[in-house]
């Protein structure tokens, strides 16, 4: 008799399970399967390609890196073959890129959609044991997680969450056929790069908007709009170039930090440089204007003052630009968010702004919010644009097992340790796409994510050449690379800011600074480096 079978059988073996089908998934698939000749499957929970970009689809939700830079490099004919219709690219048009990225190499037939994976548990045979919610079990020598960093959305442990009787979103997790405000009161809980891009286009539909703001940020305007045709022609043109330079950056974009600091330079200089960068738009003060800032108070408190006074220039109520007006942290040590007329929408009579910083969030009710006071307000709809789980998030919500059983999350449970931000030592042959202590979410992502699937093939590579079925860091090379880090991260004043950088939005979340700050040009030379020493601070067995 002959038995018919309907999906994939119970368990397979590959040689490569890769976890998310987001940019780093898409090119991982690629780099192994069509570059190198291996079996890979990818698993992705979503029922599309896009990873962070497939859920995201807020109001306004766009990258805030310039959509030219915003892809793979890695082809010239892919680059070629893509054009953004604005300076920043849209959530949908960069699902939209990334579909004609699966399409074109037919990555699809490869990605298992709609299933999450649950666990992956090495054995002691050297090869991974991978499960999904589906009942499937798939056994592969590598484990790659290109799982994201900003993908674990976080809901605050507010008491009553469940009980508003109103819909509830997200913005992390937005449906699909989107949200139709007209008409309606709306609360909205966060005022970071998410609540900052959906708070106009939310406030357009809306009868009544009140953003619950707890730490105000430094917005600079993003200056969108269409691309000049000719800079555009120049672009496709100059794909090597600027291959070349993101990948040599500090932060993958073209933007370079000035020579002199902000304390060096006259106060005409300065204001002059800054006026610039805010009329460019984008990162320019950010990225590319004073190093000092990222050292010292007195030159970060030049650069806030001019900050201070763009916002008390567009908000016209005093009361709401002092809310507005940051305090008690340096600029550029929280992610700056970039603004498309959020100032300019507190103007409006039907826009409010709500501090819960001072008078926090005491509970959701059925019909709104109280607030500790006993102040009480109400609305028809809840916008949680509460953030996520930064970098570790992701990676702790599966239950990933290395030698002996360790669990990562309980390896991990005083805050994340990894040579590279690439691997952990106790779980062999397990690679994760821009972890934590690696450049990631201090970069332009693209030009991280490219770098670290080159990498992860090279080892793959050499492993195989030598006929070495494992790698993993040694422990020594990963304690100096957690000191190291938490060195120049502390030599700077990113740890002084309540971020989610260090872990500070998540309640009990150890505090660590996640990311490295090496940046991308040196990070990547020092990555080249230690594969030319014979992967120097890794045992290959
Ligand atoms: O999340 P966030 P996001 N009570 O963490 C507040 C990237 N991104 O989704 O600042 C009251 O920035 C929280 O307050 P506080 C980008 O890297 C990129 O906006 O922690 N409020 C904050 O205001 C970005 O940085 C793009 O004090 C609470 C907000 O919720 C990252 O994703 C677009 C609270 C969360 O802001 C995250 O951005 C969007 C509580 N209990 C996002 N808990 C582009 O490239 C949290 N909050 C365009």
């Amino acid at each position: 008799m002959t038995e018919t079978t309907t999906g994939p059988p119970a368990t397979s073996t590959v040689d490569a399970v890769i976890i998310g089908a987001g940019f780093s998934g898409l090119y991982m698939l690629h780099k192994l399967r069509d570059e190198m000749g291996l079996h890979a499957r990818v698993f992705e929970t979503g029922d599309g390609v896009g990873g962070t970009w497939y859920w995201n689809r807020y109001p306004g939700a766009r990258s805030d890196s310039d959509s030219y830079i915003y892809g793979f490099t890695f082809d010239r004919d892919l680059w070629e073959s893509w054009e953004w219709s604005e300076r920043y690219p849209e959530s949908h048009e960069i699902r939209g890129y990334l579909e004609h990225v699966a399409d074109r190499f037919d990555l699809r037939r490869d990605i298992t959609f709609g299933t999450r994976v649950v666990s992956a548990t090495y054995d002691e045979d050297s090869h991974w044991r991978v499960v999904t919610d589906q009942g499937e079990t798939v056994t592969a020598t590598y484990v790659i997680s290109a799982v994201g960093a900003l993908s674990a959305s976080n809901t605050p442990p507010f008491e009553g969450i469940d009980t508003f009787a109103g819909p509830t979103f997200h913005t992390g997790h937005w449906p699909h056929e989107g949200v139709d405000f007209t008409g309606q009161r709306v609360g909205m809980i966060g005022s970071g790069a998410s609540a900052v891009q959906a708070t106009p286009l939310i406030a357009a539909q809306a009868s009544e908007l009140t953003v619950f703001q707890r730490t105000a940020n430094y917005i600079i305007p993003a200056n969108n709009g269409p691309v000049d045709p000719q800079v555009k022609a120049e672009r496709r043109e100059d794909w090597a170039g600027i291959r070349e330079r993101i990948q040599q950056s500090n932060f993958g974009f073209e933007l370079y930090l000035q020579e002199k600091g902000a304390a060096e330079v006259s106060d005409d200089e300065r204001e002059a440089l800054l006026e610039d960068f805010w009329n460019r738009g984008g990162f320019h003060i950010w990225l590319g204007s004073y190093a000092d800032i990222f050292f010292s108070t007195e030159a970060n408190d030049l650069v806030r003052r001019f900050l201070d006074r763009k916002i008390r220039e567009t908000v016209h109520d005093p009361a709401t630009a002092d809310l507005l007006v940051p305090s008690g942290y340096p600029f550029g040590c929280k992610r700056n968010p970039l603004d498309s007329g959020y100032f300019e929408t507190f103007n409006e009579p039907h826009v409010h702004l709500v501090d819960v910083k001072t008078n926090p969030i005491a509970a959701i009710t059925g019909s709104g919010l109280r607030l500790a006071d006993g102040a009480e307000f109400e609305f028809d709809a809840l916008v949680l644009a509460t953030g996520f789980d930064a970098m570790t998030g992701p990676l702790n919500r599966i239950d990933i097992r290395g030698r002996g059983g360790q669990l990562l999350r309980e390896k991990w449970a005083e805050g994340p340790r990894t040579y590279l931000g690439l691997m952990s030592h106790d779980f062999p042959n397990l690679f994760t796409i821009t972890g934590p202590q690696s450049p990631s979410v201090l970069s332009n992502m693209p030009v991280s994510i490219e770098q670290h699937v080159d990498l992860v093939g090279r080892i793959i590579v050499d492993l195989r050449e030598r006929g070495a079925s494992e790698i993993e860091p040694t422990k020594e090379a990963e304690d100096a690379w957690c000191t190291y880090n938490a060195e120049i991260a502390n030599a700077t004043l990113f740890p002084t800011a309540d971020t989610w950088y260090m872990g500070a939005n998540i309640p009990g979340k150890p505090r660590q600074f996640l990311p490295n700050l090496d940046f991308v040009g040196p990070y990547r030379a020092k990555c080249d480096q230690i594969a030319a020493n014979g992967w120097e601070g890794f045992a290959i067995d």
